[in-house]
């Protein structure tokens, strides 16, 4: 599973010429897609200046402990940054996390706190999760803004994967978040085609598009529907991830 992701990764670096990525370990593991983690919010271009983060959006990976969002230490430490004009989804009391997981790995628990507050704790006892993983929490009575911090415990390593993700709970009273990320992303990388305009219908899969579910593509000559809200990175070719495509 971690070799298969490897490449992709490495094909990034040569493109943005980071040899700090190059050199790390194979990193491709899984980050909260939905509502939009601050990773997933860089990787789409809704926020802007983040750093390497947009290009593995699932490598926020660090010993476990951490209570902050880029999970201790220096790479990623956007992600801390509060000042950061973060969206925000608007959400009732009851809110379901949804993970993209690019390597399955055993799983010990998953955690979601805010602030110091845990809220839930899911344990798994070392299984291995599939290539999506839904969990419903309940923000326990916390209103308003809200920085909820998740945190994937692995069951055979001493890391764990951190996501943050921004909510304005219970709705009213805060800023209304865009409902849709910008449709032009920062982060396209020199394989898209330029002839496939992305028009409604079936395009050509492209890494850096958002894509919804219910979008339809189609990849070496094959069709596919998205089932999962993401943004395409090297290495989720439809093919490659069952999890956000079902191939037609
Ligand atoms: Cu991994």
């Amino acid at each position: 599973m971690r070799r298969r992701f490897t490449l992709p990764l490495l094909t990034v670096a040569a493109v943005v010429g980071s040899l700090f990525v190059a050199v790390s370990p194979a990193s491709a593991h899984g980050y909260i897609s939905s509502p939009p983690s601050r990773q997933a919010n860089c990787a789409s271009g809704a926020v802007a200046n983040c750093g390497d983060i947009i290009y593995e959006p699932q490598s926020v990976e660090a010993p476990k402990g951490s209570t902050q969002c880029n999970g201790g230490g220096s790479r990623f430490a956007v992600l801390n940054d509060n000042s950061k004009n973060w969206p925000a989804a608007t959400v009732g009391q009851s809110v379901t996390f949804n993970w993209v997981l690019t390597a399955r790995h055993s799983t010990a628990t998953w955690e979601y706190f805010i602030g110091g507050t845990l809220l839930a704790s899911f344990n798994d006892g070392g299984a291995q999760p599939g290539a999506t993983k839904s969990h419903t929490v309940n923000m326990k009575g916390f209103t308003g803004r809200q920085t909820v911090l998740a945190r994937w415990n692995i069951a055979d390593t001493v890391n764990a994967f951190y996501s943050c993700v921004d909510l304005n709970i219970g709705g009213g009273g805060g800023t209304t978040p865009p409902t849709t990320p910008p449709t032009t992303s920062p982060t396209t990388p020199p394989t898209t085609s330029p002839t496939t305009p992305p028009t409604s219908g079936t395009t050509t899969w492209a890494a850096g598009t958002t894509y919804k579910v219910g979008d339809r593509v189609t990849y070496a000559g094959k069709s596919y529907q998205c089932r999962q809200a993401h943004t395409a990175i090297n290495g989720w070719e439809p093919p490659n991830v069952p999890a956000l495509w079902t191939a037609l």
